[in-house]
């Protein structure tokens, strides 16, 4: 039995602009160069393991002189819409002095998106920010909502025009945790005032750029790219069941709460399913399948996500799902179990009206680096070639056909 999707469903796939582009000057990159980063990564024997040049973004993809290249191909694998970030260091590289020929660089992304009949939809942060912003503080400073609403009424004036769907921030309850809070990632604190701070500040943000937004085009859709876990109770014990709810109102719920009236759309990015067995810390996972990450692949929770974004009676876009595999022997697998669930959950009410695959192609993971494949096109690092894997062409026969063929199932090996 084929499952249809909604006429009009956008079909494709994300990427951000410091895992993909290359060449750039800003917190992160200055962060993956410190001595201290290096040292880090010796002594925990990750420079053995992957070498230095892993874990540093330098020309990533090369996507920003490659874009071309890289959206005739997104054309060919059957794409019609495509999210991007763009880079706010490059926009404005020093305090309020701004790039015209940056700004007509993302123009012309976007107008070559359009010339292949592609929908951008535009993040405007996605986590790295400008060096003299960074010195000051980044979102520790209060004054950093007003830099980053100038920042972005200069580009949605700019592409007023030209785009239609905005992403104010990318996964803000991540960024703010894993940089303030555990100390992962830049500026590697550990302190849950700066972290309930940043967080805070992340929300401000968005309320006053999506009233900017709005104001320069009232016709924008403007929403946050928010990342949205399954979390439910292993078993029916009080606790857990307790936790689980604290778990799920801290992680999903609050921040949509908190900007409810400012979002025309809910973004999803969905990866992570967390059971709980009396800690919040530690879940009780049957991690019967995983990723090249070791992160559970478990399908049915995009199901019980979308269902929460649908209590706020808003269009759903999932900008964001996907695996790490480099092989591609999950992905298949993968990537038709979790449209299944897209497709329950329309069924069942949620109005989604998008599924854009994380990643377009492979990419600079963050702390972890290049190891992780997540593209449906892989690339090779040496000669920066592209090659889309199977499962962008079995991707691009669910998009020509707006829906899975069921009748022949995916086997996992
Ligand atoms: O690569 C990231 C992306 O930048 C944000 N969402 C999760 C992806 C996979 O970890």
């Amino acid at each position: 039995m084929p499952l249809n999707f909604p006429t009009g469903f956008f079909w494709g796939a994300s990427t951000s602009a410091h895992q993909v582009e290359g060449n750039l000057c800003n917190n992160w990159t200055e962060w993956e160069r410190s001595a201290k980063r290096k040292q880090f990564l010796h002594d925990q024997g990750h420079i053995d393991k992957h070498g230095y040049e892993n874990f540093l973004s330098d020309v990533a993809c090369d996507h920003y002189t490659r874009y071309k290249e890289d959206f005739a191909l997104a054309k060919e694998l059957g794409h019609m819409a495509h999210r991007f970030s763009i880079e706010w260091s490059r926009i404005e590289p020093e305090e309020g002095v701004f790039n015209e020929f940056e700004l007509e660089h993302y123009k012309d992304v976007i107008k070559t998106l359009r010339q292949h009949g592609m929908e951008p939809f535009v993040t405007l942060y996605h986590w790295p920010i400008p060096l003299w912003l960074d010195k000051q503080g980044g979102w520790k400073h209060k004054k950093s909502v007003g830099y980053f609403n100038r920042y972005v009424e200069k580009v949605v004036s700019y592409l007023k025009d030209d785009v239609t769907f905005w992403i104010t921030l990318n996964e803000p309850t991540i960024i703010s945790a894993l940089s303030h809070q555990q100390g992962i990632w830049p500026p590697e604190e550990k302190n849950i005032l700066s972290y309930l701070r940043v967080k805070r500040r992340l929300i401000a943000t968005h309320k006053v750029a999506y009233q900017t937004i709005k104001t320069i085009n009232h016709k924008s859709q403007v929403g946050i790219a928010h990342n949205m876990q399954f979390i439910e109770p292993a078993n029916h014990k009080p606790l857990n069941l307790i936790l689980s709810k604290l778990a799920n109102w801290w992680s999903n719920t609050f921040f949509l709460n908190q900007i409810k009236p400012h979002q025309d759309f809910i973004g999803v990015n969905h990866y992570f399913h967390h059971r709980i067995n009396g800690s919040l810390f530690t879940p009780d996972n049957e991690n019967k399948k995983t990723s090249d990450l070791g992160w559970e692949l478990y399908p049915e929770a995009m199901y019980h996500v979308l269902m929460i974004a649908k209590r706020y009676n808003k269009p759903i876009y999932i900008t964001e799902n996907g695996l790490a595999d480099r092989t591609d022997e999950k992905r298949p697998w993968f990537l038709v179990e979790s449209l299944k669930q897209v497709h329950r959950a329309i069924q069942d009410g949620a109005d989604v009206r998008g599924y854009l695959h994380w990643s377009f192609m492979d990419n600079f993971e963050w702390a972890e680096g290049f190891w992780p494949r997540f593209g449906l096109v892989e690339i090779d690092y040496e000669t920066l070639e592209r090659k889309p894997r199977p499962s962008a062409y079995l991707y691009r026969e669910i998009i020509r056909k707006n829906g899975i063929d069921t009748s022949s199932p995916r086997p996992f090996s």
